[in-house]
């Protein structure tokens, strides 16, 4: 699969829902910086539609894009960011768990983990809270192109371990180098049309 068309549709703050047309939403959860709106431009190989940045704290709403006219990808505010403030952080928190328990349509989460790094309290309270809820995850250890190959076989275990996943269900990712770009789209076709993929 190969995205065409992508665009910003909507941000939402907390408590807001979405009504979302029936169309099926695929979005991002992890740390704050740890990628996820790089993520979602690589996949449509459109670096101006989500903004990224350096520092933590960047992505503070929940921003809905649609892409191909089909479905959305959900780019959620990061968690974890130490330097905000406590009730900022009490707000990003309302709004991921308002999202993810109002949206109908939401058919994966995917659970980026920066891949040079053991998850966090925060990454396994998030992953919890996903299976608690029964909101179906894929992990995505991200920025792949900063380690060797043979560092990220490495690291690979101490990630399923502290989020109880297995090796093959972690995807390892890179925006910077495309690295499994691909299979997560495979992933995402999946998800969007079951039928085709059966
Ligand atoms: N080398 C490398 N850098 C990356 C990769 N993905 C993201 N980055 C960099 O990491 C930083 C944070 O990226 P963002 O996509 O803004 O992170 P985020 O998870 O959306 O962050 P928040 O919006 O703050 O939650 C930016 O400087 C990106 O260029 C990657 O795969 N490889
Ligand atoms: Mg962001």
């Amino acid at each position: 699969m190969e995205i065409k068309k992508s665009k910003f549709v909507q941000s939402l703050s907390a408590f807001q829902s979405f009504p979302g047309q029936g169309l099926p939403e695929i979005a991002m959860a992890g740390k704050s910086n740890v990628g996820k709106s790089s993520l979602i431009n690589s996949l449509t190989r459109n670096s101006k539609l989500a903004r990224t940045s350096a520092e933590p704290g960047k992505t503070r709403l929940v921003n809905l894009y649609l892409i191909d006219e089909a479905f959305f990808l959900v780019d959620l505010p990061g968690y974890g960011f130490a330097k905000a403030p406590k009730q900022e952080k009490q707000k990003w928190a309302d709004m991921i768990e308002g999202y993810l328990r109002a949206s109908d349509n939401l058919k994966r989460v995917f659970q980026l983990v920066d891949i040079r790094h053991e998850p966090t309290a925060d990454d396994q309270m998030m992953v919890e809270y996903l299976r608690h809820y029964g909101i179906p995850f894929t992990v995505v250890a991200t920025k792949a192109d900063k380690l060797s190959g043979a560092q990220r076989s490495r690291s690979i275990p101490a990630i399923c371990r502290k989020l109880a996943v297995q090796p093959w269900e972690v995807m390892v990712y890179s925006s910077k180098d495309g690295t499994g770009r691909d299979r997560l789209l495979e992933l995402i076709e999946s998800e969007i049309s079951p039928n085709a993929a059966e």
